[in-house]
């Protein structure tokens, strides 16, 4: 019997952000989101479920991990063997990145994507994708996006849900669009997103408008999308990000992800746009500015980008598939 599968999933960006979870339910986002999964870089897990094994083991990029990391992935391999009813198995999980974790992209949300996926196929579980998304939700909600290719939406969980997949608005080919990344930093972050979050959650005084207001930018990103109105679209992918960041520097004490580079790439992004190059800004737990752009101005964006003082380096990244199973 060989209860042992590989999944590849890759990375993504929102458009409309996560941040805050409910204060019921099982790890519930508290708003909507919009995202895009990213072609190009991708986290490649192997589970495999052996009899002879005591505990579970996880390599995480060719290193022993455990501690904190070992428990997520240990309490999503708990819900894959409950449901496959195989309690009693423990697994190796093999996980590699193909992309430097400081990169500014979440590993977290490809990570626990692969591994939702892996671990399924992996246990003989016939899960369709909102299955798989749901499973991924519960350990990581941005991985829930992880699971579907192209545009991806996730609603905010409401009192008495059960389960909450995420749901492919469109596929990758649906706008041919970019994400430029523009790289201020190699090395971890201070505060991670779990933890930032919930503690702009419980703390800040902009927590209640963040909520309150997140599902309209929401839905101006959505129509956006679907009417592929970079124009439109540009304004609330920024508010979304200036807001949700907002809240976290209003936090107690404030929680400042940004660096002296994240506001200079800030004020090029506004420049550029200034001199007729269309591309409208966000930002995640990092000191990272990515920008949204034309598939065709990827190019003049990352070069524009390139020059501002403090960036290092630039990623450009398009629409991609969703996790899928290795075959
Ligand atoms: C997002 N982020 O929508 C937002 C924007 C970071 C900033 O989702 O606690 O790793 O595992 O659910 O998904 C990162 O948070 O947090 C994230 P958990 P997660 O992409």
């Amino acid at each position: 019997m060989n209860l042992s599968a590989t999944a590849i999933a890759h990375p993504n960006i929102a458009l409309a952000k996560y941040w805050g979870k409910t204060a019921f339910g099982y790890n519930l986002p508290a708003v909507p989101s919009l995202s895009v999964t990213l072609a190009g870089m991708a986290t490649r897990t192997t589970v495999s479920f052996d009899e002879s094994l005591a505990a579970d083991q996880l390599v995480l990029n060719g290193e022993p991990s455990a501690g904190e990391t070992l428990a997520r992935v240990s309490g999503l391999l708990d819900r894959v063997r409950a449901r496959a009813g195989k309690h009693g198995l423990r697994a190796r999980v093999d996980s590699k990145n193909d992309f430097p974790t400081a990169s500014g992209l979440a590993s977290s949300a490809s990570a626990f994507a692969a591994l939702a996926v892996a671990a399924a196929r992996a246990a003989e579980l016939e899960l369709d994708a909102a299955a798989l998304s749901d499973l991924a939700r519960r350990t990581s909600v941005s991985a829930a996006r992880s699971v579907l290719g192209g545009f991806v939406t996730l609603r905010a969980g409401v009192e008495g849900d059960e389960v909450l997949p995420a749901e492919q608005l469109a596929p990758p080919a649906h706008w041919d669009v970019a994400i430029v990344v523009a790289v201020t930093r190699e090395g971890p972050k201070d505060v991670g997103s779990s933890e930032g979050m919930k503690h702009t959650m419980k703390t800040s005084p902009y927590t209640g408008a963040w909520v309150e207001r997140a599902p309209a930018l929401f839905e101006r990103v959505r129509a956006g999308v679907l009417a592929k109105d970079l124009a439109a679209i540009g304004p609330a992918v920024e508010q979304s990000a200036l807001m949700m960041h907002a809240a976290a520097i209003a936090a107690d004490p404030g929680i400042l992800y940004f660096s002296g580079a994240t506001v200079e790439a800030i004020a090029a992004v506004r420049r550029m746009r200034k001199d007729g190059l269309e591309g409208y800004l966000t930002i995640d737990a990092g000191p990272h500015v990515k920008v949204l752009t034309r598939g065709s101005d990827a190019e003049r964006v990352a070069e524009t980008m390139r020059s501002v003082p403090g960036v290092l380096r630039t990623i450009v990244a398009r629409p991609g598939p969703g996790a899928h199973v290795e075959p």
